[in-house]
């Protein structure tokens, strides 16, 4: 039988040259990529008077990580607001019920509405942070919007503007 053994070595040793090719490859760096969750809720988790919100509403995230948008509630769904996403970038709808998965590559500002429950505020921001990342603020600034969405974003900016190195590619450590 020392065919059958020679084939085994053979077939161990392809299987291992196969790993370790696998380590250099430029798509293991995505590996590192993070899984971040925005959840949609009828009731702010740690302030009962705050109703029909996202949790946490504003998201920092680096180049190629993604963001969940769970359906933890019913009712709610995660929509960008024309004009509050990066130029070229194609932003997403999400069906209101449905959980929606985006990963996003391009820095920059993405401002995002539950669509039934905008005028009530429930309204986020996800910051992808690096080069570019506030270019886009001034255009989302413009965006006009309704009811309690107005004093939402303002808060949002307002925390925005006490965001430092959000143009940097790593978070600040
Ligand atoms: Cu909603």
């Amino acid at each position: 039988m020392p065919l059958t053994i020679r084939r085994r070595e053979l077939l161990l040793g392809a299987g291992a040259a196969a790993g370790l090719a696998t380590v250099g490859m430029p798509g293991i760096a995505r590996a590192e990529a993070a899984s971040h969750t925005v959840q949609m809720l009828n009731v702010h988790p740690e302030n009962k008077r705050l109703r029909q919100v996202f949790f946490p509403r504003i998201q920092v995230i680096s180049p190629g990580d993604t963001v969940v948008f769970e359906a933890t509630d019913r009712g709610h769904n995660s929509a960008v607001i024309d004009g509050m996403i990066p130029e070229g970038t194609e932003g997403w709808d999400g069906k209101i019920g449905d959980e929606v998965s985006v990963t996003l590559d391009q820095p920059g500002l993405y401002g995002y509405k539950c669509t039934p429950h905008a005028s009530v505020g429930m309204v986020g921001l996800v910051i992808v942070r690096g080069e570019g990342a506030l270019d886009n603020l001034e255009a989302a600034q413009d965006v006009r919007q309704r009811g309690k969405a107005k004093s939402a974003w303002e808060e949002i900016w307002e925390e925005v503007a006490a965001m430092e190195d959000l143009t940097s590619e790593e978070p600040a450590a």
